[in-house]
């Protein structure tokens, strides 16, 4: 029998939860907010959109409402689980598990409902001014993210988003609002949410609709132009928040894939290697504050033209980040025989299959030491303390007499934390762990809600039908434990 691990986990260790603005809030025309490019999905003109209304739950009332461009039409696709309406209930049944720590983030366009005004919507402010005041009452400490896949429509379709210099300094007003009206309260601060997803899904990122390009060349130039400028911003935000909050700590957020070779082949091993050395890339700039040698010769050896405004090297330099955090949900594995290979995943990602390891419902495959790899790899390379601010499980719950027995989820979640104790015993610094999503909400990937990672189930289904009722599930009580006794119950 393998013997239990003593609880190395610091005494101020900060257990917790994050969410997303637009996954949970829902309310996404209220109180003067503007539309965001969470709010909708694209499409080019001659596409048949029959499967989008069934999949992506959307009403003829919705699509009657379409913005058209030239290239693209927008249907909205608006849920969320009210957490704009609902925050004092779920923040209290936070508190009841002991959080130590809530990760949210900000709508821009609650802020800002295009972008572009001179001043802020007064009732945006005055929602998280409330939700922060809160959080404070409750002894839990908000961690907030400034940018978690959303900006306002209206940039994209006037500025071209991110692409455009413009949107930085437009960025940056908000940064600066969000930093001045909210010093009270929030200490800890995030960037970019997986700024490495851009390649991913661009739309929602950075605002680069690719339809507008005549190539993917062209429209891969875009997107690393606009990187560059998100990149800036983050420096720029840094530096606006240690001007303005004397004591903040502000963080870069990257996706965490690490990935293993297939074999002992060498040239497995190469890949896997080139792999991870890319994932770095976005570290490297926000943490170490230059861009590496391989991204500058990539760009040479593909004719692509980044330009940097005078100045952006000084200040990427001058203003790295306080703390990398990550969100971490599988690994994966490269073969130079990856076409012979099974594959897994499905949305976003697909990779070869690990035979080791077992896929969530959604094809994700799970790995609990591929989460102390990364933690023992970024920690070597950066020297920067961590913070875990996404990790969790997808899976499909099932009521029973008004409860939730999700054995698997905790089985999921006791497998991560003894990784992160070990990792934290062989020696790095990790600040905390916030779960994806203490709380069922809205699949950024699916627009599911079928697809639940709460601790708390919320009686919602696809197509935002329920009472919206929250219930404790199994797992509820085990986290509360887990959190009580620092982790010496696992
Ligand atoms: C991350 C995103 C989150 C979140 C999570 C789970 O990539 O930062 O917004 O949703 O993945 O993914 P999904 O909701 O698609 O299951």
């Amino acid at each position: 029998m393998k013997s239990k691990q003593k609880s190395v986990f610091p005494k101020n260790f900060m257990w917790g939860g994050a969410i997303a603005a637009n996954q949970a809030e829902g309310a996404w025309n209220v109180d003067g907010k503007g539309m965001s490019v969470a709010d909708v999905a694209k499409f080019k003109p001659d596409v048949d959109i029959t499967d989008y209304v069934a999949q992506w739950r959307t009403t003829q009332a919705d699509i009657d409402e379409a913005m058209k461009t030239d290239d693209v039409i927008y249907y909205p696709k608006r849920h969320g689980i009210d957490f704009y309406h609902k925050y004092p209930e779920d923040l209290s049944l936070f508190a009841e598990m002991g959080f130590k720590v809530l990760r949210v983030s900000i709508a821009w366009t609650r802020l800002f409902p295009n972008g572009t005004e001179e001043q802020p919507n007064a009732a945006g402010i005055a929602y998280y001014v409330n939700l922060f005041k809160k959080m404070r009452v409750l002894k839990i400490e908000p961690l907030v993210t400034l940018s978690h896949y959303e900006m306002p429509l209206y940039l994209v379709n006037h500025y071209d988003g991110w692409v455009s210099r413009e949107v930085v300094g437009f960025f940056n007003r908000f940064t600066k609002v969000c930093f001045e009206n909210f010093a009270p309260y929030v200490k800890y601060w995030l960037t970019f949410n997986e700024i490495d997803s851009v390649f991913r899904h661009p739309f929602t990122t950075v605002g680069v609709v690719e339809e507008k390009y005549a190539n993917k060349h062209d429209a891969e130039q875009a997107i690393y132009q606009a990187l560059h400028h998100q990149f800036v911003a983050s420096a720029v935000a840094v530096k606006q928040c240690h001007e303005i909050i004397p004591g903040s700590q502000i963080g870069c957020m990257v996706t965490e894939t690490v990935t293993y070779p297939e074999t002992c082949n060498p040239e497995d091993v190469m890949l896997a290697y080139e792999d991870n050395r890319q994932n770095h890339f976005f570290t490297d700039v926000q943490a170490n504050g230059e861009y590496p040698r391989f991204i500058k010769k990539y760009f040479k050896d593909h004719d692509l033209q980044v330009s940097f405004a005078q100045g952006d090297e000084e200040i990427l330099k001058q203003y790295p980040v306080d703390f990398i955090s990550f969100s971490y949900y599988m690994s994966m594995v490269q073969s130079i025989n990856a076409d012979k290979r099974e594959k897994v995943g499905g949305n976003l990602t697909t990779g070869v299959k690990n035979p080791y390891l077992q896929t969530s419902e959604w094809g994700w495959q799970v790995d609990p030491v591929g989460l102390k790899y990364a933690l023992l790899d970024l920690y070597d390379r950066y020297h920067k303390p961590l913070f875990i601010v996404e990790n969790g499980l997808g899976a499909k719950d099932t009521v029973e007499n008004g409860e939730v027995h999700d054995a698997y989820r905790i089985q999921y979640f006791a497998d991560h934390f003894k990784q992160i104790n070990s990792a934290i015993s062989a020696g790095v610094e990790v600040m905390g762990y916030t779960s994806w999503a203490p709380i069922d909400i809205v699949s950024a990937s699916t627009s599911q809600m079928v697809k639940r990672y709460g601790f708390i189930y919320v009686d919602l289904d696809d197509f935002n039908q329920g009472t919206g009722k929250r219930v404790r599930k199994d797992s509820f009580y085990w986290y509360q434990k887990v959190i009580q006794t620092n982790g010496e119950s696992l």
